[in-house]
């Protein structure tokens, strides 16, 4: 068997995303990966078309871990966000394409279900605790048993519903004390009207110094958060020691990683108990599985970013190797802009608190080319940014 065609789609059906389709020389036999990159789209497709996709011409799509070598290792270039994701829709397309040709779902061939599901969080973001707490109920009514709680800090203005990081517009400054003040009063807030049952996370988002990091999680600890996500930048990752000496509330990382390296002293030091590693960016299914097994030797469990910039083809790989690996923890779920169902079939789908995908072939997913053509690329899309008070650059 061999690959006879590498195409590259960029489409926006409610936002941008960038799809891989690989060909084969057997009639009907294709498969489907994203390669979305938010805010850096064309980049990804250009290193897909121009660099990875002709030397993929004539291959077997069944080496799926030589390819991975080969594009990884064998070209030189390696790492990175636009190759790592660029790797990914190319890796994702090979594990459909090797599904379809055993007829089983790619969990099956990653060693068989070892859950009936995947236990999901929802985004309850608000403009304040009160929102928070009135969406929370509603996902509680929807069947999530755990909330992923964002608050509209004094430094963005409001925001429609739970997009909050890609569509909030910062107006104003952001302040550390502002906010290291607002999220333990948010989490007092929440356990005062929700009671101790719902399992809320709150997403950091890379802003804080470790020791403020230390100091928010020692002050969210007695509100016992399923995890505090992102606490500091991911640069000098050893710095989650001193956020991991300050209390034992859960942390989680990993969103910013591109491959298994980037996590090893956050897990092999037991400074994460989650990680947030996105599939999309990360090389693929065969890096996910690869980091799963070094966090499960460290009791570290998975958590598999699953944001609305990722197209529902990640969704499902999320969901596929949430349900053969041992060390799972929980996985982000997303709502999608309504033409996303125009362009997309065979997204997991939520049962009673899980993300759930079919037993089709592969990853179940599809593509429907003629709609992904009615949505063409929005340049406008990219990711938000963020300024101090003294003007200086913030993490957003
Ligand atoms: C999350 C992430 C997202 C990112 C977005 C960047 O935990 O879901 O932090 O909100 O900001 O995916 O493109
Ligand atoms: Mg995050």
């Amino acid at each position: 068997m061999k690959i006879t065609d590498v195409k590259v789609l960029v489409t926006a059906p409610g936002r941008n995303y960038v799809l891989v389709k690989i060909e084969t020389d057997q009639p009907g036999l294709y498969g489907w990966g994203d390669a979305t990159l938010n805010g850096r789209e064309l980049a990804v497709a250009a290193a897909l078309r121009d660099h990875l996709a002709p030397l993929l011409i004539g291959r077997d799509p069944g080496r799926i871990e030589d390819t991975w070598q080969f594009l990884f290792r064998g070209t030189y270039w390696r790492g990175g966000p636009v190759l790592m994701t660029a790797l990914a829709g190319i890796d994702l397309a090979l594990w459909d394409i090797k599904g379809k040709v055993a007829g089983l779902p790619v969990y099956s061939l990653l060693g068989g279900a070892t859950r009936d599901g995947a236990l999901a969080y929802r985004h309850c973001d608000g403009r304040d605790a009160q929102e928070i707490a009135d969406n929370i109920r509603a996902a509680q009514a929807a069947g999530f048993k755990v909330f992923r709680a964002q608050m509209d800090v004094p430094s963005s203005r409001a925001f429609p519903d739970s997009t909050w990081m890609d569509l909030t517009t910062y107006s104003q400054p952001f302040e550390d004390e502002p906010y290291l003040r607002a999220v333990p009063a948010m989490f007092e807030r929440l356990r005062r009207e929700l009671g101790d049952e719902p399992q809320i996370i709150h997403d950091v988002h890379e802003r804080l110094t470790p020791i403020q990091a230390g100091r928010l999680a020692a002050a969210v600890e007695s509100y016992h958060p399923f995890f505090l996500e992102d606490p500091i930048r991911p640069e000098h990752k050893e710095s989650m020691r001193l956020v991991r000496q300050s209390s034992r509330t859960p942390l989680a990382m990993g969103e910013l990683f591109n491959h298994r390296w980037e996590c090893l002293p956050l897990i092999t030091e037991q400074l994460i108990d989650y990680v947030r590693v996105d599939i999309a960016h990360i090389g693929g299914i065969s890096e996910a599985r690869k980091i799963a097994a070094i966090a499960e030797a460290y009791h570290v469990q998975m958590a598999f970013h699953g944001p609305p910039d990722i197209a529902p083809i990640t969704h499902a790989a999320n969901v596929h190797v949430d349900m053969a690996i041992a060390n799972f923890g929980v996985q982000e779920s997303s709502k999608f802009p309504a033409e996303v169902e125009d362009v997309f079939m065979g997204a997991p789908y939520f049962e009673d608190g899980y993300l759930k995908v079919s037993a089709a072939p592969g990853l179940g997913t599809d593509v429907d080319e003629t709609a992904a053509a009615r949505y063409p690329y929005r340049p406008e899309e990219y990711l938000p940014t963020l300024r101090r008070a003294d003007g200086s650059v913030q993490d957003w």
